[in-house]
């Protein structure tokens, strides 16, 4: 698994704000709003501690204060302890921390000390961004159009395709793994999208990959929504511009919000 770097989050804290205005224009929700409505939570004035974890890759510059950041922006009370790792949680917990956040190499975590739940953040992910795109409305453009394209179907992709199937969402499914995509196929009443053999666009485009350049031109509509976790971006600027897609995509907040209302 890719580790964020402090560069995918330099522009993070304008980003985050540009993408609830994105999420409010095209489903009529605020992002906290939709996480309210997908999770039938809300905040209780808990205190979030934010834990820096030096383990593996060691402490990432930003990633602390992006969740701080986010925390804080959404009109919750947190803090970044002072000390990493054991002694950070021995801290945390001491302050009165409700909710613990930390993140190693392997997993991002967020665990709710008063009622038990706990939310890893590649499934919230998945789900919100799956979210944002079944609630998306288009109109006459095809915003009501029950065909998704999920690019990717690794630990983000594959709780996606799940939120798209419990929304009753035709789900067409690519990874670069034919395997992957077998299996996926095998467990999941979805379709295989083979460009070649029956090329398709579609409006609606989730995608989950390490890599640039995975939406080609030939899956795209003109007013197409591509709602990605996916970095860097898979779609380039040029077909940005020509087909006016409307891009869902921030390296940490979108998840981190979510995650927190998986546990309130
Ligand atoms: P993963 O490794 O579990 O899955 C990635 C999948 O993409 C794999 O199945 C792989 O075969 C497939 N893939 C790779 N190249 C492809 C291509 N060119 N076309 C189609 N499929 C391709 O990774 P993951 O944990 O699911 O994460 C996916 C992406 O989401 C990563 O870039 C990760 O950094 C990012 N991510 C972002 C956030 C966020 O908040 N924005 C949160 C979590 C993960
Ligand atoms: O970036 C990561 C991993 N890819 C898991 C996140 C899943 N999206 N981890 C962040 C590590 C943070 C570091 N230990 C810190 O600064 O505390």
């Amino acid at each position: 698994m890719a580790l964020l770097t402090p560069e995918d989050l330099a522009n993070m804290t304008d980003a985050l704000v540009e993408n609830d205005r994105l999420i409010t224009e095209l489903t009529t929700y605020s992002l906290d709003g939709l996480c309210r409505k997908i999770y039938g939570t809300a905040p209780a004035k808990e205190k979030v501690a934010i834990i820096p974890i030096t383990a593996g890759g060691g402490i990432i510059g930003s990633f602390s204060e992006s969740l701080l950041f986010t925390v804080q922006h959404f009109g919750m009370d947190g803090f970044i302890t002072e000390n990493t790792d054991v002694a950070g949680w021995y801290e945390a917990v001491t302050k009165g921390a409700d909710i613990i956040l930390m993140a190693d190499d392997l997993a991002y975590i967020a665990h709710n000390l008063r009622n038990g739940k706990i939310a890893h953040n590649q499934i919230c992910t998945g789900r919100i961004y799956a979210e944002i795109l079944c609630h998306a409305k288009g109109g006459k453009d095809g915003g009501d159009d029950k065909d998704v394209l999920v690019l990717g179907l690794g630990k983000v992709g594959t709780p996606a395709l799940e939120t798209f199937l419990n929304e009753k969402f035709n789900v067409y499914v690519f990874d670069v793994d034919s395997n992957r995509v077998n299996e996926i196929a095998s467990q999941y009443p979805v379709f295989k999208y083979d460009s070649e053999k029956e090329p398709k666009s579609f409006f609606k485009i989730f995608e989950a990959t390490p890599c640039p350049d995975t939406i080609s031109e030939s899956v795209l509509k003109q007013n197409s929504i591509v709602s990605t976790p996916g970095i860097p971006l898979g779609i380039s600027d040029e077909l940005i511009e020509k087909y006016n897609v409307r891009v869902v995509q921030e390296p940490l907040g979108i998840g981190t919000l979510s995650m927190l209302y998986a546990v309130f």
